[in-house]
């Protein structure tokens, strides 16, 4: 009897035991397909999880172990990556990284344990898919509550939306198109410079060979909160609300704003932060930030989010009755350069020397070429025997041409003012391994790097358990990059010291330095990449690899290193001749062939065409081989091959050097001129020691994404009109 009691006594333990466990489990599922919808006018199919745009809202309590079904009914494959969350390497929703793709008709079940609270999201990390609607917030309530977790909370996903297939706005970035800039009424000028009295500075940039000040890439038809461009949520209760705002825009940094006065930030990136108030918040692609506002009995106030190009907005009224809006935001000051004239700047050879970063702070390049060569230092002193103290002089916060360029009215990130709860510091026990990397790139060939190499070229970063990792980033570039690290918090190193926040999302503003440290405390393959959608597609993307971690065998991570060859061209037809360019081009490789035919004021018809293959060393360098071949309606008069370099001159003016198999030389020399956004005016300087000048000159004006009028004189030709279409 007595053991009759044992045993049920053992069953009824096992039976609540099970039901106990499974009761720690949470399920959820979600579908990716397709659906209708129409943001901005047009009915476009987007993508959705389970039907809807944004995807659902997840919502958690830590300790939760949860199990998410995701089943893919698209006909192409997908992912789910969990953004900012701490799990295991198998389980983090890179394709071909940490697993394989879900293959259409699939489904792939993840299940892991939140071992953190806050606000994060989730998205597709399959190629452009994130544009098209996968994304969605993840939302975990922590185990203990403080006063912060009582208050109601109101999760805002904010996201941007184009008409256009996301491949074609990539293929269109590829082609160096200003179009959408155009569009966006951020194109430089020469008028638009001296109509604000900085033709000065336009000239300073343009001598010194620096790309324009790009602040966004892409043109968007709208902008969303929670799939909405303007919308209302009523309030409950008269105390604070908390709004837990997420950027899940493909490419969008956004300010925002509360009409009901300053906003209390309480978290950044999910993890709690001294509180502290704000008037504008600037948030990069993919970080979150949690803050209290006081709506107001009888008012309506307006929760507003402005792409920082000023491109649009998007809003949320909180609360009912009059309404209360935001101050419009000011326009940028496009024109302001970042740097002042330097003669060093004109016979520079490298992009980041003609853009005035001097050498000696680049020093350190050649020390930290590979992961193998990173600097291994005990963390003795505290933060003293680094080599990074320097360069932080050049960072956000103390930048002189950025601290001219932010102001109140359009502020820098507010990581200066973020300061973390508790102590993050890591022991002074740990070896650290420092390693710089340079963020690089080029606006007209839209190529991004990262150590002046795509994804396609670089090694991984190479990294071992236990060991505290620091990133020491420049950005090299005129854009803002908001670097996303999986699976790790990482420091980001402020003046706080041993209270520098913890953040999974950093924006490194242009010409800056950001340091950042994180433990290697989950062996695996870890994604480092830039959050603006079109960076990491055109390479600014790196691996971050364990050392000895062997990914699971049915994971091809050879795709990972796929070099996208884009085609793109233009043709004019003019009543004088034709022109045009055919180019095939990947991250290095350009394969383009040039060709003219004219008519007029010569004896029937004359035609050149040359073919060439150019290596892209950077964006003041490329070399090449190919052929020069001229004839008329007779036949070939002349047939080369050619080898020679081009070359970016002072002022931008480009410059093409060949000699031919006959010993020829040739000089090209081309440059635009920006009178307005729309209108150019073009030169090209032709110069053969076997024949004679060639010279062109004349006008594009921009009438649409893929259509110019364009007028000009050539010396053989003479005058002629038409129009040039761009593919
Ligand atoms: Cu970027």
């Amino acid at each position: 009897m007595a053991s009759f009691r044992k045993l049920l006594l053992v069953l009824i333990l096992l039976v609540t035991q099970a039901a106990q466990s499974r009761a720690d489990i949470v399920e959820q599922y979600l579908t990716i397909s397709r659906g209708k919808f129409s943001f901005a006018g047009e009915s476009i199919e987007a993508l959705t999880v389970n039907g809807s745009i944004p995807a659902p809202t997840l919502r958690f309590e830590e300790g939760d172990t949860v199990r998410i079904h995701v089943k893919n009914e698209l006909d192409e494959d997908s992912s789910i990556h969990w953004h900012g969350l701490l799990l295991p390497n198998n389980m983090d929703g890179v394709p071909n990284m940490t697993y394989p793709p879900i293959l259409p008709g699939k489904t792939f079940t993840y299940e892991f344990t939140l071992k953190q609270a806050g606000t994060y999201w989730y998205h597709s990390h399959t190629r452009l898919q994130e544009q098209r609607g996968l994304y969605g917030a993840f939302v975990i309530e922590p185990k203990d509550k403080s006063e912060i977790d009582l208050h109601p909370d109101q999760v805002l996903v904010l996201s941007d939306w184009t008409n256009e297939s996301p491949d074609t706005v990539l293929h269109t970035l590829k082609r160096g198109s200003e179009y959408y800039s155009l569009k966006k009424q951020s194109a430089q000028s020469i008028l638009g410079a001296a109509s604000v009295g900085m033709l000065r500075d336009y000239y300073t940039r343009e001598l010194s060979r620096m790309p324009p000040m790009d602040i966004s890439d892409v043109y968007y038809d709208a902008f969303l909160i929670n799939g909405q461009r303007t919308s209302t949520a009523s309030v409950v209760g008269d105390g604070p609300v908390r709004l837990r705002i997420i950027n899940g825009s493909a490419s969008t940094i956004f300010y925002t704003q509360f009409a009901g006065g300053p906003m209390e930030v309480v978290s950044a990136d999910g993890q709690a932060v001294e509180p502290f108030k704000i008037d504008r918040l600037l948030i990069g692609v993919a970080e979150t930030y949690d803050v209290l506002v006081k709506p107001r009995s009888g008012e309506s106030l307006e929760f507003r989010a402005t792409p920082h190009d000023n491109s649009g907005k998007a809003s949320l009224w909180l609360g009912l009755g009059d309404q209360r809006a935001c101050p419009d935001l000011p326009w940028p000051n496009l024109y302001e350069s970042m740097h002042g004239f330097s003669w060093g700047s004109l016979f520079a050879v490298t992009p980041w020397g003609a853009m005035g970063m001097s050498d000696s702070s680049m020093s350190m390049e050649h020390d930290m070429h590979g992961p193998h060569h990173a600097m291994m230092q005990k963390q003795s002193s505290p933060e003293g025997g680094s080599t990074w103290l320097g360069l932080l002089s050049n960072d956000v916060s103390a930048h002189k041409s950025l601290s001219r360029r932010s102001s109140k009215s359009r502020p820098e990130p507010p990581y200066e003012k973020l300061i973390a709860k508790h102590r993050t510091k890591f022991s002074p026990e740990k070896i650290v391994r420092e390693l710089r990397l340079t963020l690089d790139g080029d606006m007209e060939r839209y190529v991004w790097m990262i150590n002046n190499k795509t994804m396609s070229e670089s090694d991984s970063i190479l990294i071992r358990k236990d060991e505290v990792v620091r990133f020491v980033m420049t950005n090299r570039t005129m854009m803002y990059h908001p670097m996303h690290l999986h699976g790790h918090f990482f420091r980001v190193l402020n003046k706080h010291g041993d209270y520098s926040p913890l953040k999974h999302t950093v924006v490194v503003a242009p010409m800056s330095t950001t340091v950042i440290e994180f433990e290697a405390d989950v062996e695996g393959d870890w994604f480092f990449h830039c959050h603006l959608l079109y960076h990491m597609m055109s390479g600014m993307a790196q691996m971050v690899h364990y050392d000895g971690f062997t990914p699971a065998s049915n994971i091809d991570q050879s795709k990972l290193r796929h070099d996208d060859f884009y085609y793109m061209g233009n043709v004019s037809g003019l009543s004088n001749m034709t022109d045009g360019e055919i180019t095939l081009s990947s991250a290095r490789n350009i394969f383009a062939l040039e060709w003219e035919l004219g008519w007029q004021s010569v004896e029937d018809y004359e035609w050149e065409f040359t073919p060439t293959y150019d290596y892209y060393i950077n964006r003041l360098w490329s070399v090449f081989i190919g052929g020069d071949f001229d004839g008329d309606n007779d036949g070939f008069d002349v047939e080369h091959g050619v080898v020679g370099f081009r070359y970016l001159l002072p002022l931008n003016i480009e410059s093409r050097h060949w000699l031919d198999s006959e010993l020829n030389y040739q000089i090209n020399l081309k440059k635009t001129l920006e009178l307005t956004p729309e209108l150019h005016l073009y030169g090209d300087l032709e110069y053969d020691t076997d024949a004679d000048w060639e010279i062109r000159s004349g006008f594009t004006y921009q009438v649409s994404r893929d259509f110019a009028l364009k007028g000009l004189w050539h010396s053989y030709y003479k005058w002629g009109a038409g129009i040039q279409f761009s593919f």
